[in-house]
């Protein structure tokens, strides 16, 4: 049908425009001559489809001819955001698809548009992922992603009078074209019930003997490397009932009433949990992560067992990576299959478990660690709950004999904790199997180890390991940001850092010249001409593409200090309300763009949200500001809007308190496009400095190891008058809603100020100063900005995957031939 010669489909204009005219007909079912840009998309959808589809067959064919050792990414969460500009980039066939496309009269940006995001996760960890999937396939590593396909993934944010509200997201409602669905490849997955003895051999089993299953269904996400015709999978799975399902109610008569209920199974990967904070003990939670894990090990096992039968093997062809704690579970289900399913001794099995297993850790606070109540995972897991305490038995056991009667450590070390609610630890359960635990950069790695996970770290520091986090710089320059990729590609002679970012350092050479500062600067200004565009479209405000573009995008967290930055704003509105015309023509003008959501019970930072429109409403119609200062809150914020957004950004914020990101990748986004960065010295932002030189960023505010003394010490006098004064405005009223921000104002109180904003204003300020100086002067900025881009290189997620392969993973590519 698609004139196969070489069992390849052809990629030139011709044969992608039949491609597509036929899927219009026998795919949408509409008529090849008219169909609109919705149905041009998915005709266009499915034709990439097909050719993803090819180099999945061919790489999966290979990998199982030469079965190397194999990398199994567990994850709760995948932001992939579009893949129809990701994939024909990737294929390496964007310009045969846009003359195609012209040809049939249709535009491949405007059809790019229609796609809606995938939005299966919530945040940095979320996205961490889907730039490490892009990493292992063009890198060609022989891995897969596991995690759940849910029906409904992030909410989506809308604003109703400067109030956020979430709304379901409808993801799956126009069908689907990245994903194929396995009918035939499906595992029960077992809950609830009781365990019981059972006598083999004269030697006695633990058995578990469920009550309910429940039919994971795998759907397949092909992963296309760039520059390789290596595809990997992303398998997500979706619940369906499972015909064994609450047998017992046919029997009973009740037929309605036993379909009705076999719905309920699906509820399981109905919804993505919205919250990247804190972990609640949910029956529901605990049952997602369950599930996915469960089926994904039945497929792993399955696959191992197709060529090998003996465990011993296991290590040699399976690694699992643990995306966080959430999919900890995994550990004590190893040690079920391997002891109660194959029968192996509970020392053998443990010794496996403790050869396949790594973790990576994405937070600090500890109240992110997740702990599940033990009569929860009694009642839905039963024979979990035991192995995990005999896991628990043999850790206590050790640690006894290295402590002694230390019976405070051991408490802190254990994995059940005792108090009013008796739980398991997670992470814990994670740190006495894993051989690696991984933090997300450096200076998070040394919070971890001297603060959360202390006492692991004196016991076995050789698992404690840090991988920088990095983005990719497909996704994130070569789609996102064209202009640029021409620019870089053009000063370099070559396309090679595409697949090798370090070659990006070669631009430095050209840092002060003046034809690629002009080229530089045209490239922005085209990208901040779409971004104000975009603006005025969702938001009716007229922006001046001569302010200097400010962005603070991310989740709403206290943490992260958007409150920081809308009172900033607040000092910057009430300096120029105060300043006559001549000291005006010295103010450098500004369009302050801050969007994030906030998790739906989180009411701070709701508060925070609102505030930001509060703060706009009054400034953007003040006469006296004009252009010298706008607001802007950009609505449901997600990874295609900050493919739009970052490219046209002069100056990106990253206010967290010092201590308190673990990493962010956001600054890497905004460095590989050459936004000026405003930071503290936190999480990668530390290294970014080593890389590009302190010099030619922002930084500001208290560093981490003075960060416990000033909170017991509170404000510094600095700052404190202009923080008091752009606090009060607040608490009285001066952007209405006096009530409702009060309680948000309290937050920054003397004495309540946990994040320090208080303390860290004055220097704030000074660094906003400093950017405004440095933007007067366009050349120095432009310098900044190329050497910003220029030093982008070490924060490729290439690189931190090549890091994990041989440090953590123990993998080796395996390049599937052309
Ligand atoms: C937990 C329980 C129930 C529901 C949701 C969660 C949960 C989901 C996501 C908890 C945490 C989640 O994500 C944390 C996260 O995104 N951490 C970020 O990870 C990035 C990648 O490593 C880092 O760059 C960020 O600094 C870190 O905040």
């Amino acid at each position: 049908m698609f004139g196969l010669m070489d069992g390849f489909l052809k990629n030139d204009a011709v044969s992608l425009q039949k491609d597509i005219l036929d899927h219009v007909e026998y795919t949408v079912a509409r008529s090849r001559f008219n169909f609109d840009d919705f149905e041009a998309y998915q005709a266009l959808a499915h034709s990439v489809r097909d050719r993803l589809i090819e180099r999945w067959h061919d790489t999966h064919q290979y990998f199982k001819k030469k079965d190397p050792k194999r990398l199994y990414f567990l994850s709760l969460e995948f932001l992939m955001g579009r893949s129809l500009t990701n994939s024909v980039t990737n294929l390496g066939i964007q310009d045969q698809y846009a003359d195609a496309l012209s040809q049939l009269g249709f535009d491949y940006e405007v059809l790019a548009e229609q796609e809606g995001d995938a939005a299966l996760g919530n945040g940095g960890l979320a996205r961490l992922a889907a730039c490490q999937m892009d990493s292992l396939a063009t890198l060609d590593y022989p891995a897969w992603g596991y995690g759940l396909r849910y029906q409904y993934g992030l909410f989506r944010q809308i604003i109703v009078d400067g109030f956020q509200h979430e709304q379901p997201d409808f993801w799956l409602n126009f069908g689907n074209p990245w994903e194929i669905e396995r009918v035939h490849v499906s595992y029960p997955v077992k809950f609830y019930g009781t365990v019981e003895e059972e006598v083999l051999n004269g030697k006695t089993f633990r058995v578990w003997i469920p009550a309910e299953s429940v039919e994971a269904v795998a759907y397949d996400n092909p992963i296309p490397g760039y520059g390789t015709r290596n595809a990997i999978n992303l398998r997500l799975w979706a619940a369906k009932p499972s015909d064994q399902y609450d047998m017992e109610s046919y029997t009973t008569g009740d037929y309605i009433n036993a379909i009705v209920n076999r719905q309920k199974a699906e509820t399981i990967s109905n919804v993505l949990y919205p919250d990247d904070r804190s972990y609640q003990g949910k029956e529901l939670r605990l049952k997602q992560q369950y599930f996915f894990v469960s089926a994904s090990l039945q497929d792993i096992i399955r696959r191992f067992k197709d060529l090998h039968n003996n465990f011993d093997e296991f290590p040699e062809k399976v690694a699992l990576q643990i995306n966080d704690t959430h999919p900890s579970i995994a550990i004590a289900e190893v040690m079920r299959v391997l002891v109660d399913e194959e029968h192996l001794d509970w020392s053998k099995a443990w010794g496996i478990a403790c050869k396949i297993f790594s973790v990576t850790i994405h937070a600090v606070q500890p109240e992110a660690l997740e702990k599940v109540p033990i009569d929860l995972l009694g009642s839905v897991l039963p024979r979990h709950l035991e192995i995990i305490y005999e896991i628990n038995y043999c850790l206590m056991e050790e640690l006894k004999k290295i402590f002694g009667q230390d019976y405070d450590k051991l408490s802190r070390m254990s994995i059940i904790e005792e108090g009013a609610v008796k739980c398991i630890r997670m992470a814990n359960l994670s740190l006495a199997c894993c051989h690696t635990v991984n933090g997300v950069s450096r200076l998070h790695l040394e919070t971890l180890k001297t603060r959360v996970f202390k006492d692991f770290y004196e016991l076995w520091p050789q698992k404690f390991q840090f991988k920088t986090n990095g983005v990719t710089q497909r996704r994130w320059i070569v789609v996102s940001n064209p202009s640029l990729c021409s620019i870089i590609s053009k000063w370099l002679g070559t396309e090679a850092w595409i697949r090798n970012v370090d070659l990006i350092a070669g631009l430095r050479e050209y840092a002060e010249d003046p034809d690629l500062h002009a080229e530089w600067k045209n490239m922005k200004k085209v990208n901040k001409m779409r971004l104000a565009e975009y603006i005025e479209t969702l938001t009716s405000v007229k922006v001046s593409l001569d302010a200097m573009f400010d962005v603070q995008i991310k989740r709403i967290h206290e943490y992260k200090r958007q409150l920081l930055n809308i009172l900033g704003i607040i000092h910057r509105y009430d300096c120029i309300k105060n300043m006559d015309e001549s000291d005006k023509r010295r103010v450098v003008p500004r369009v302050c763009i801050i969007g994030g959501k906030a998790a739906p019970g989180y009411e701070v930072a709701k508060k925070i949200i609102k505030l930001c429109h509060a703060v706009a409403d009054k400034v953007n119609i003040d006469p006296d500001v004009g252009d010298l200062l706008k607001v802007v809150f950009i609505p449901d914020y997600n990874v295609s809007v900050a493919e739009l957004v970052i490219p046209g950004t002069d100056l990106s914020q990253h206010l967290s308190t010092a201590g308190h990101e673990a990493s962010g990748t956001g600054c890497m986004k905004f460095l590989m496009n050459g936004s000026l960065l405003l930071a503290t010295a936190d999480g990668s932002a530390v290294e970014i400095a080593e890389e590009i030189g302190a010099t030619n960023m922002f930084l500001f505010g208290a560093k981490v190891d003075e960060v416990p003394a000033l909170r017991e010490k509170g404000t510094s006098l600095k700052g404190s008058l202009q923080f008091a004064r752009v606090v009060r405005m607040v608490r009285d009223g001066h952007f209405g809603f006096k009530d409702y921000f009060k309680s948000l104002c309290e937050t920054v109180e003397e004495g309540k100020d946990f994040y320090l904003l208080g303390y860290d204003f004055a220097s704030y300020l000074e660094a906003q100063a400093t950017a405004d100086r440095a933007f007067v002067d366009q050349e120095k900025w432009t310098q900044m900005s190329i050497l910003s881009t220029a030093g982008s290189g070490k924060f490729s997620s290439d690189r931190t995957i090549e890091e994990y392969a041989e440090q953590s993973w123990g993998i080796e590519p395996c390049k599937c031939p052309f």
